[in-house]
């Protein structure tokens, strides 16, 4: 019989690789979305990888115990995925209890859930890097200690240390993995990658003079989403649940990956860039670089694409997006 997942946030970046990865390996693929009156179910994204219809929708909200619980009673998961999240850390400021009820509190209704409704299933928990904050360590480990620097971090780190507590208390088979900044086309134009490549496919087409940015000395370790999907997955497959860091191991300046993708199209991003002083965060978190060592040594996993091969293809499809829509 297929495996069946349920999956939080599937009409996200993540969501919808996951999907896609778990619908080639055979799963029924559940998502758990919450739907507005006025948009209905935003599935573009599943759309764009032409998987449209093959994802089962559910109707729930992560802040809703009793309509999560029935998703896993209706969808009988073997693997439940928790990557809904109010995502966005310069949002997290602006929305502190949001942010902590839905990035914090909601791990744990999907948690609970699981141990009333189906407690053999095993459970991933989106954690972030955002976590290790305010660097203790020159590069990050399983084993480093965390300094979250805002809202959403500290939010994050509830939910993480929340799914080692269900794993000790209850036995649950839940896994987190720690995951460094990840990109793809897919990504939200408010995060700085996907900011920057549909700002450099709007210069390039005329639609727009300038990209307004704000601190470019931060310097995050990117990877591609869709390798990243591909860890959440084979965690899920060991035997034990453990919390995993995954990672590329290089780390860029928001300044260099910008120039990656001007030059792409042959642009200057001296000629273009304007820092905004409203752009910078209450709180930096300076500097990432994660050390995905245990991952290839017990997941078998690695990135395989580099920063530079993800920013073009990320513009080129901004680029044809922007093309298609003239
Ligand atoms: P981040 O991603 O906060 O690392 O969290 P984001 O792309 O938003 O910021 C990365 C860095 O770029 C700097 N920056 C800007 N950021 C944005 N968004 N817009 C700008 O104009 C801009 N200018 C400079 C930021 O200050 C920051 O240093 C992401 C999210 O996906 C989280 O949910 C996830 O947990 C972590 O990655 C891992």
């Amino acid at each position: 019989m297929a495996k069946r997942a349920l999956i939080t946030g599937v009409t996200g970046q993540d969501g919808a690789y996951l999907a896609q990865l778990l619908l080639n390996k055979g799963y029924e693929v559940h998502g758990l979305v919450r739907r507005s009156s006025h948009a209905g179910v935003d599935d573009h994204r599943l759309r764009w990888l032409g998987i449209g219809g093959a994802v089962r929708i559910i109707d729930g909200n992560l802040l809703d115990l009793s309509s999560i619980a029935r998703a896993i009673q209706n969808s009988a998961p073997d693997e439940v995925y928790n990557l809904a999240a109010q995502s966005f850390v310069a949002t997290s400021w602006q929305q502190p209890l949001l942010t902590g009820e839905i990035t914090g509190l909601g791990a744990v209704n999907v948690l609970e859930a699981v141990r009333l409704m189906k407690p053999d299933a095993r459970v991933y928990q989106a954690s972030s890097s955002e976590m290790f904050g305010r660097i203790q360590e020159a590069v990050q480990s399983e084993a480093t200690p965390f300094y979250p620097r805002s809202p959403y971090a500290v939010a994050k780190l509830y939910a993480h240390w929340m799914t080692v507590n269900y794993r000790e208390s209850f036995g649950l088979h839940a896994s987190c993995g720690i995951l460094f900044n990840h990109e793809s086309p897919l990504r939200g134009s408010e995060f700085v990658t996907r900011k920057v490549t549909d700002g450099v496919a709007r210069i390039k087409l005329g639609l727009a003079g300038e990209l307004r940015l704000g601190n470019i000395d931060a310097k995050r370790d990117w990877g591609h989403a869709r390798d990243y999907v591909d860890a959440m997955w084979r965690m899920l497959q060991e035997d034990e649940p453990d919390n995993y860091v995954i990672a590329t191991g290089r780390s860029v300046t928001v300044r260099d990956m910008c120039r990656v993708a001007f030059e792409h199209v042959g642009l200057d991003p001296d000629a273009h860039v304007v820092i905004d002083p409203a752009l910078f965060r209450p709180a930096e978190v300076d500097v990432l670089i994660g050390d995905p060592a245990k991952a290839k040594r017990k997941l078998g996993w690695a990135a395989t694409t580099s920063l530079e091969e993800m920013i073009t293809e990320m513009v080129d499809a901004d680029l044809a997006r922007l093309k298609a829509a003239a």
